[in-house]
């Protein structure tokens, strides 16, 4: 559509829709351009044109925003296992997220460090969890989608009243959640074990941690982490050798004929007698059944014939 008829106005706002840094500034230049577009015979098309760019647009900018409230920021693809950090300022969040994965997000004194989300990866056992830490509580950038939506919130204190605080703001989620009391470098050994029983005596799902001093508690939280997302990590093991070092994952309620089946058809066909230690079994070396049901860490073995 040809603008070289139009005022200098038009071109000005025109101009400046074109150079805009997002759709709400291309909105209002292009209201601008609807305002400042001839209303005669010869520019009806071009009015109707612009009329129905502007459509265009609304329905955009409520589609983001929709779907920014509904599955959290649009940058951020949720990982199969997904944990948020929650928590005040100065808590510790972006610090425990670099405990805990390869992300090196801000840490310092200051209130209100993080601005935006921040995403790591959590290996642990040859598993994957994703982890995200987000602007503090009381930010204007702090997202309650992301709490809502995930499996896992790591509720990070470093008292015990803002608990309470803190599970005013979950009470839309159904994800798990694991209490990290942080900074325990800073008490006393009698304080110490104060919070604790306190924490126990409430029945919270908790882990005391630091992550200066020796990383006390650090790896408590990662097998908390993982064993709060319900799958079975079965180790395979071969006649005469250890166990592998990096687990299969199952679902819950898997047999041994799931764990035959994932590794190959031909061996589900060609299995001779499979033996099992750990949790399922009544004493090492079991001798089981193919639906025999496995529990998480059970080490399997199978021979063929
Ligand atoms: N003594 C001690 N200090 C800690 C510990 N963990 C974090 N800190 C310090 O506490 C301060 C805040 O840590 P951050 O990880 O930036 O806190 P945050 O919860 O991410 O807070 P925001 O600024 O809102 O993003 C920093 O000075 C950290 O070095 C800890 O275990 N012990
Ligand atoms: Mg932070």
């Amino acid at each position: 559509m040809a603008s070289t008829n139009q005022s200098p106005f038009y071109k000005k706002a025109e101009e400046k829709f074109l150079n805009a840094k997002d759709d709400e500034e291309r909105l209002f230049y292009l209201d601008e351009m609807i305002r400042e577009c001839p209303k005669h015979k010869s520019s009806e098309a071009m009015l109707a044109n612009l009329k129905t760019r502007r459509i265009k647009l609304v329905e955009k900018i409520e589609r983001i925003k929709k779907s920014k409230k509904s599955s959290g920021k649009p940058g951020i693809k949720k990982a199969d296992m997904q944990a948020v950090l929650i928590g005040f300022t100065n808590s510790g969040k972006s610090a425990i997220l670099t405990k805990l994965t390869n992300a090196h997000p801000l840490i310092s004194p200051y209130p209100f460090t993080t601005q935006t989300e921040e995403i790591g990866t959590m290996s642990y056992q040859g598993i994957q969890v994703q982890i995200i830490d987000q602007p503090s509580l009381k930010n204007e950038n702090f997202d309650i989608g992301l709490i809502n939506n995930t499996d896992l919130v790591l509720i990070v204190v470093t008292k015990i009243s803002e608990i309470q605080e803190i599970q005013k703001y979950l009470q839309r989620t159904k994800a798990k959640q694991i209490i990290i009391f942080n900074k325990t470098d800073l008490l006393t050994s009698d304080e110490k074990r104060k919070i604790q029983a306190s924490l126990q005596s409430k029945k919270y799902n908790f882990v005391m941690v630091s992550t200066m001093d020796n990383n006390e508690g650090i790896n408590e939280l990662k097998e908390k982490i993982i064993s709060s997302f319900n799958f079975l990590r079965i180790y395979l093991k071969e006649p005469g050798k250890n166990p592998s070092n990096t687990p299969m994952i199952l679902k819950p309620e898997a047999t041994i004929a799931d764990v035959a089946q994932k590794i190959s058809k031909q061996l589900l066909a060609s299995i001779s007698e499979v033996h099992i230690w750990g949790p399922s079994s009544k004493f090492p070396n079991q001798r089981v059944g193919l639906l025999h049901k496995l529990k998480d860490k059970d080490i399997v073995e199978f021979k063929t014939r």
